[in-house]
């Protein structure tokens, strides 16, 4: 699944926040290339985390966990549990980005500790030599960049071995860019340099994605380079399909 991550295409991932495999499974089914599953301000947990990988392999859309804030051992935990990218938040430097490397990669790259066995398991991998030989290659670690120091810093983060791309969190962004005046993830100043930010990655031949509160938003991300755009959150999508249904039985 990582490779359709790598394809080249722009992929659409549905933001769990809420965990319940249930809902999970059905994002899953809903036309989303990808779900991702949020532990850092969302409700998931290891166990939920566990349940929801199985049934997002299991529909063959691609697995993505963002962890909390600084847990790397979140990081080698949720790629042995199957997930096949891992987004980390706050990456501001070169050492923050590394220290993430580390726990995702298998050695020359880093040190992650053997004993991936439930993910090879879920995708009916093989295990030792020929997973260890694939497993670097076979799944992401993608730097969240959403802060004026990780902005400056971009060029050493992407040029980190085993850091595979970066995920613009631009409502952090924005309070950065603001100076904790208010946050607006479409705040139209940043624009630029979330533009820079795609093509650096890019030319670095790395992958870049980002959040899309607004789903119209998304096609000018796409034209930017991005090219995995997270649509807002599983809430949004349920309170807009409320909406939508509400207004139609009452106007007609
Ligand atoms: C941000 O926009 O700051 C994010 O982290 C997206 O969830
Ligand atoms: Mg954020």
């Amino acid at each position: 699944m990582a490779n359709l991550l790598r394809s080249g295409d722009t992929l659409l991932t549905a933001w769990s926040s809420l965990p319940s495999a249930d809902l999970v499974d059905h994002l899953a089914t809903t036309g989303f290339d990808a779900v991702t599953l949020d532990m850092q301000h969302g409700g998931h947990d290891e166990r939920s985390v566990w349940d929801g990988l199985s049934a997002i392999i299991n529909r063959q859309k691609c697995a993505v966990v963002r962890i909390p804030v600084g847990r790397n051992d979140m990081t080698s935990r949720a790629l042995d549990m199957g997930a096949d990218a891992i987004i980390a938040p706050m990456i501001n430097s070169e050492e923050d980005a590394r220290a993430f490397a580390d726990a995702a990669k298998y050695p020359p790259l880093g040190s992650r500790s053997w004993g991936a066995t439930r993910a090879q398991s879920l995708r009916g991998l093989e295990g030792g030599n020929k997973f260890l030989a694939s497993a670097n290659n076979e799944t992401l670690a993608l730097a969240m960049i959403e802060t004026r120091e990780a902005v400056t810093a971009l060029d050493d983060i992407l040029a980190v071995d085993g850091i595979d791309g970066v995920f613009v969190g631009p409502s952090d962004l924005s309070i950065g860019w603001t100076n904790g005046d208010r946050v607006d993830p479409t705040l139209d100043d940043m624009m630029k340099a979330i533009a820079m930010i795609a093509s650096k990655t890019r030319d670095a031949g790395k992958l870049a994605g980002i959040f899309s509160m607004n789903p119209s938003d998304a096609p000018r991300f796409t034209q930017m380079g991005f090219q995995l755009i997270a649509l807002g959150f599983e809430t949004s999508l349920i309170s807009a399909g409320a909406q939508r249904f509400i207004k139609a039985a009452k106007d007609g």
